[in-house]
């Protein structure tokens, strides 16, 4: 076993990582950039290392400073963590060349999944549902409306280089096709410097539904149940949940086998998610593999009761699964809060800043991961992911309502964040029914949005009426009160007794609109 690893990341999972090192008697290595040098993961680690300044390009992504750190310290691990190198295949070969063992899957099963025709194509060969299109990029327009003809309207447009949404387009009709795939060839050049488009069947509201594999270097994979991502914003994932209300067990065992037969194309080992487009009528379809560990997965290790990061370090040092499928039970409902430095009245832009002022919650059945402290300063250059909180209960109803309770424990002073989003989505009917999919909360945003409106404008109508009424009292001119108001006690129809119950019934009249 490894008596020291790198953690090659910053934030909330690298805290993660260096808990699960410390319970396994390893000693972690923490690295950091200029503006992280009071992060909480460098307190929590025995040693740290600095690697450059606060841009990742060459800080976190500084591949040869890493290597460089590794050796220094003499680790004989690294853990990427999630986002900077973690799924980058020359990181992941730069390690293996300098005898540095990399917590995850090998860079040729890592790269087999980072093209997505590629991956499309490995699984075809291994007989995985797939959204019905092209597994190859389009070769011209006339291509483009043959496939498009033969799958049927509505189709989308999607970039092979790239996910999170860069270079699609939804195309409802041919006439709009030829402008689309314009666009989506652009948009893709421009974001992943690869103009490859290819196309697909378009899946209405559909979820997004992915399951854990776990496969260890002997070749032994299961799966670890699915995890329900449709709560999402602009692509990125803003509350997660374990299992999917939407699953049934016949369900949830067919797509296990699947992502195992996904897992077992690319020989991967350590952990990894496969990810599915889910359609109302539960139909799924591969959509891509994740070749690293997920900021969601505890939600996972509460129903499965597994530590997935103890699991990928032991797989790492050559251990086989300590599980066998059989042995997998789910039991319980958890569901994760990602809380952002977020400003929610500014199109939930990033708000960094000094955290003057920080109550988190615990108590029963609450796990919170944060990467910060009271005092600290979340800097802008990174990702303003603060924390996750994840509930768990016997029942999704419980696990709502233990999340519900936290979030009214938890306070950030001196930066804005998105919690209460949290407040309004764990009391939404839709969300409390489990009927998500990935337009929900742009809906219940939109719908939040026109509420506020209708009521901003409801009191803008009531101050006017009552600066007119007020304008016209002041100066005697003022009618009797509307038929509709009944005149307060004591004061004749006509309004002629005291001014005072005349304007106490108007504003009576008033109110009742
Ligand atoms: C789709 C789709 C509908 N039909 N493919 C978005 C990013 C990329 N991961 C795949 N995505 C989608 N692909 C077909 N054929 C709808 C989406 C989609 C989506 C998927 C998962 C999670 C969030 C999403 C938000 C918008 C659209």
């Amino acid at each position: 076993m490894f008596k020291k690893i790198l953690i090659a990341n910053r934030g909330e999972i690298a805290v993660r990582v260096i808990r699960a090192c410390r319970e396994m008697g390893i000693s972690p290595v923490a690295v950091y950039s200029d503006v992280d040098r009071a992060a909480l993961h460098v307190r929590k680690a025995d040693e740290a290392y600095h690697i450059g300044p606060a841009t990742a390009s060459e800080s976190y992504l500084n591949i040869p400073k890493l290597i460089e750190v590794a050796r220094k310290s003499g680790a004989e691990a690294v853990h990427p963590g999630y986002g900077f190198l973690s799924e980058n295949p020359s990181f992941n070969r730069a390690c293996r060349q300098a005898g540095i063992k990399f917590i995850g899957p090998t860079p040729e099963a890592m790269e087999l999944m980072g093209s997505k025709t590629r991956a499309r194509q490995t699984m075809e060969k291994a007989g995985v549902p797939f959204v019905p299109g092209t597994t190859k990029g389009l070769d011209s327009l006339a291509h483009a409306r043959e496939v498009a003809a033969k799958i049927g309207y509505p189709v989308m447009l999607k970039a092979a280089g790239g996910g999170g949404g860069k270079g699609m387009r939804a195309v409802r009709s041919a006439d709009q096709l030829a402008s689309a795939l314009e666009q989506a060839k652009s948009e893709a050049m421009r974001s992943f410097k690869d103009d490859e488009v290819y196309i697909e069947k378009l899946i209405e509201n559909p979820r997004h539904i992915e399951v854990q594999i776990l496969g260890d270097e002997h070749g032994h994979l299961v799966y670890l149940g699915e995890r329900e991502c449709s709560v999402q914003r602009r692509h990125q994932k803003v509350l997660e949940e374990s299992p999917s209300a939407f699953v049934d067990p016949d369900m949830r065992r067919r797509m296990g086998e699947t992502a195992v037969r996904v897992g077992k194309a690319a020989a991967y080992s350590n952990a990894g998610t496969v990810e599915f487009l889910v359609d109302e009528r539960k139909n799924f379809y591969f959509l891509e593999v994740n070749a690293r560990l997920q900021v969601e997965h505890p939600v996972t290790e509460f129903v499965t009761g597994l530590d997935l990061v103890h699991l990928q370090i032991r797989i790492a040092a050559g251990e086989e699964l300590p599980v066998r499928q059989e042995d997998i039970m789910l039991r319980g409902h958890a569901i994760e809060c990602r809380i952002y430095a977020e400003d929610p009245d500014n199109n939930y832009f990033p708000s960094p800043g000094t955290i003057t002022r920080l109550l988190q919650p615990s108590g029963p059945g609450i796990r919170r991961d944060s990467g910060v402290y009271e005092g600290w300063t979340v800097p802008i250059d990174y990702d303003p992911l603060l924390a996750k909180v994840i509930g768990y209960a016997p029942t999704r109803r419980e696990a709502i309502a233990r999340l519900d309770r936290a979030m009214y424990e938890y306070f950030a002073g001196g930066i804005k964040t998105n919690i209460s989003l949290f407040r309004r989505i764990l009391r939404d009917p839709d969300f409390i029914a489990g009927k998500v999919h990935t337009g929900y909360l742009d809906g219940l945003l939109e719908r939040s949005k026109n509420e506020q409106h209708a009521a901003r404008d409801g009191d803008r109508r009531i101050a006017a009426v009552a600066a007119v009424l007020f304008t016209q009292m002041e100066n005697g001119t003022a009618a009797a009160p509307a038929e509709t108001a009944q005149p307060a006690a004591g004061v004749s129809a006509n309004g002629a007794a005291g001014t005072h119950w005349k304007r106490a019934a108007r504003m009576d009249a008033l109110r009742e609109h």
